[in-house]
């Protein structure tokens, strides 16, 4: 008797860390953050870690956004010394077991002609499609215009 009041009580203390993650299917969207623009910059961009824990490999194919007119799956590249960005056509493969990573200088969700600002500690909307899993609806987090990476709570690391 004691012992299951015990394992109950640990089960509480279970809650997930990070409640910012969505989850449909075998599609975990983990720390989805983003940075905030100047008042009139017309372009965002959202990161985050798509975790793929099913048996077949998975494909963000599109996304959207209400705070923007159009949202682009973005990769970055090194070309003759200057990197620039460009729509993936087919979208961003997350691999059976794996994860694939939207992170700053890398691939990233583009949110094309901004609606307004994205504000620092606002959460942004927006919805993934993936060729599997179907939709799925995340909240960037918006970070100081200069972060790093998705900020953990109060004191996160500028
Ligand atoms: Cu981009």
């Amino acid at each position: 008797m004691t012992y299951r009041v015990a394992l109950a009580f640990v089960a509480t203390l279970a809650v997930p860390a990070f409640a910012q993650d969505a989850r449909k299917g075998s599609i975990t969207a983990a720390d989805p953050w983003s940075r905030a623009t100047a008042p009139r910059a017309s372009v965002g961009a959202g990161y985050l870690t798509i975790r793929n824990d099913g048996a077949q490999p998975d494909r963000l194919i599109a996304a959207s956004s209400p705070r923007a007119a159009k949202v682009e799956i973005h990769t970055m590249s090194l070309d003759n010394g200057i990197m620039r960005m460009r729509p993936l056509p087919n979208g961003l493969e997350v691999p059976a077991g794996g994860e694939a990573s939207l992170a700053p200088g890398g691939n990233h969700i583009m949110l094309i002609d901004l609606k307004a600002p994205l504000k620092e500690g606002e959460r942004v909307p927006a919805t993934l499609r993936f060729a599997r899993a179907g939709t799925l609806t995340i909240h960037f987090k918006v970070g100081a215009a200069g972060a790093a990476g998705p900020e953990a709570g109060h004191g996160g690391h500028n």
